[in-house]
């Protein structure tokens, strides 16, 4: 088994009598692309991540190849279809980050809302020399309305949690989630009008051809004028372009983004030099916990696989 990030030996103990791993151990770089394919070739199994791009090319060396196991609820790495015509298994790890990310969702609009980044660089900064009635005031989360863009697992927990503020809860979604629309309350909208009518608009899609830069410049212009986006799912819903302009019009308020199209960013990227855009390193299952058990998920999957038994989460 080819493991294609550093991961603490004790997790693999359990399974070191029955299978050999190889892990990339450099933690500061991503697994060459030559690399990956050359040690694809001698693998039966993969625990891959997702800057790891699981494709044709790489599918046609991987000849022994019988599971890819990505440690993430999305896929959008994999060639899912090309691993299936394979019968190569391909598994995620829903269900045991989903709190975990909705927990960073709402930790992310609360700190884009109440501008705690802004906040902590003006005290590290020792510009905190007097008080005054509007200084570094943000807008209010209690009882506003939310827009939840994608009302699967994840969206439904940040839903949760809204409730919690005493929010409204509008959603979008391909199918209409009845059960939540009952139980949290949640009210679906047209995906314009929940733009139109939301205070802050979450992104929790998967990264589809149907949802590919779906947050578009007409998207943003839809949104009020005090709107905040913020992204948790994949960078590549949004056209950052767009979103650029519309924070730097004024468009829209501010925006809350933990995942973008090319990641990393470096520091010099442009979201980074606006006041009013907040971003994160893709941190959204990053619990002890959650990773704790992502990777185990992972583990139980590739060996299940290997071992002609069925994976406990499998993608198709
Ligand atoms: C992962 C994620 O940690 O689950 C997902 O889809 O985006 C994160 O939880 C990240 O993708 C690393 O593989």
């Amino acid at each position: 088994i080819y493991v294609t990030r550093k991961i603490p030996e004790q997790f693999l103990q359990t399974y070191q009598n029955h299978f050999r791993f190889e892990c990339w151990n450099k933690e500061e770089e991503p697994v060459p692309r030559e690399i990956l394919l050359e040690k694809a070739e001698k693998a039966d199994g993969l625990l891959t991540m997702l800057s790891d791009k699981i494709d044709q090319e790489l599918l046609d060396r991987a000849t022994r190849l019988k599971v890819v196991s990505n440690l993430a609820v999305g896929y959008d790495n994999i060639e899912v279809e090309e691993a299936r015509k394979r019968g190569v298994a391909v598994t995620n790890t829903p269900d045991v980050l989903t709190d975990t990310t909705a927990d960073l969702a709402f930790a992310l609009l609360m700190a884009t809302a109440r501008r705690l980044a802004e906040a902590t660089d003006f005290v590290r900064e020792d510009r905190w020399r007097n008080w005054s009635p509007f200084l570094l005031a943000g807008s209010d989360i209690h009882h506003k309305t939310i827009g939840i863009v994608g009302m699967g697992r994840i969206g439904e927990a940040i839903a949760k949690r809204a409730r919690g503020f005493g929010m409204k809860v509008l959603y979008h979604n391909r199918t209409r989630k009845y059960e939540a629309e009952k139980t949290l309350p949640a009210v679906y909208r047209e995906f314009d009008q929940l733009l139109q009518e939301a205070d802050y608009v979450v992104s929790v899609l998967p990264l589809t051809d149907e949802t590919a830069d779906l947050f578009d410049a007409q998207a943003f212009r839809l949104m009020k004028e005090t709107s905040i986006f913020i992204n948790v799912s994949r960078g590549g819903v949004v056209d950052e372009n767009a979103l650029l302009k519309a924070l730097k019009a004024k468009e829209i308020k501010a925006a809350g983004l933990d995942v973008f199209r090319e990641e990393p960013i470096r520091s010099d990227h442009p979201f980074l030099a606006l006041e009013n855009c907040v971003c994160l390193p893709h941190i959204g299952s990053a619990s002890m916990e959650t990773r704790a058990q992502m990777i185990n998920l992972c583990l139980e999957n590739l060996t299940a696989v290997l071992g002609g038994e069925d994976p406990k989460t499998p993608v198709f």
